[in-house]
């Protein structure tokens, strides 16, 4: 099994009842006004990105109007703006915006996963639908292993997810459980004995964006670790 394989695979799950009434509801009745003579994807959004990454990107879960719309990670929406802005400063992201398949982005050295697949009502997922859906970032995280060297994850839903693949894939993780914060750095280590980075940064929500809490400059940074 490659990453096409997985992404195929994923993008057709059902998995979590609640989720897929609501990816499905908002890509039928719920569209945002903007969007309504727009097709919606409504389905799991798959990872995206360069298959042979050595940096792994997680997210928390997709975005009713942005991948549930677009069906790829982090694009047409502003958080997406923000993310593949940093990741195209960096040299990761071929250009700095990301509207839709099809637009020619191409992303070299990183791939982006998410904790969650399915858009959550209120960006909520429950802790059962994180339990679920940690089964497909473990087969990212596998897919990655080889090649992998850094993790930045986005937000504490990123980041207990991206430490909880590691401990079911027989990584030694650091005890006491890393803490997340921006800017929190930890090492674990495969199996074979090769550290991973595993970074933490805010979430590039609105939330964060809008109000000041996660600066370009402080997303450039953590990016910067990456390397
Ligand atoms: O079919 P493909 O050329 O492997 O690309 C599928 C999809 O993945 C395309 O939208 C670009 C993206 N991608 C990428 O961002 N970086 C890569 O190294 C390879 C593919
Ligand atoms: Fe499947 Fe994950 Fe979506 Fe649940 S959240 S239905 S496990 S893809």
């Amino acid at each position: 099994p490659d990453t096409a394989e997985l992404d195929a695979r994923v993008s057709v799950c059902r998995a979590c009842p609640r989720l897929v009434a609501w990816r499905e509801s908002v890509a039928t009745t719920g569209r945002r006004a903007s969007f309504a003579d727009q097709p919606y994807w409504g389905r799991p959004g798959p990872g995206f990105g360069d298959p042979d990454a050595e940096v792994l990107l997680v997210g928390l879960a997709p975005a009713a109007n942005g991948t549930n719309r677009t069906g790829r990670m982090f694009t047409g929406d502003r958080s997406g703006d923000w993310l593949y802005a940093a990741l195209h400063r960096a040299g990761y992201a071929s250009q700095p915006q990301s509207w839709a398949s099809g637009d020619g982005l191409q992303l070299t050295g990183i791939r982006i996963v998410a904790a969650v697949r399915c858009a959550p009502p209120d960006n909520k997922p429950s802790t059962q639908e994180k339990a679920t859906c940690s089964a497909w970032l473990d087969r990212d995280v596998s897919l990655a292993a080889p090649r992998l060297r850094a993790v930045l994850a986005l937000g504490s839903i990123g980041w207990d997810a991206a430490l909880g693949s590691a401990r079911r894939l027989g990584w030694e993780v650091p005890r006491p459980k890393p803490r997340f914060g921006h800017g929190a750095e930890a090492v674990l280590t495969t199996p074979e004995g090769r550290p991973v980075r595993l970074v933490g940064s805010y979430h590039v929500s609105q939330q964060n964006t809008f109000t000041g809490k996660l600066t370009e400059a402080m997303l450039d940074a953590v990016i910067a670790r990456l390397a």
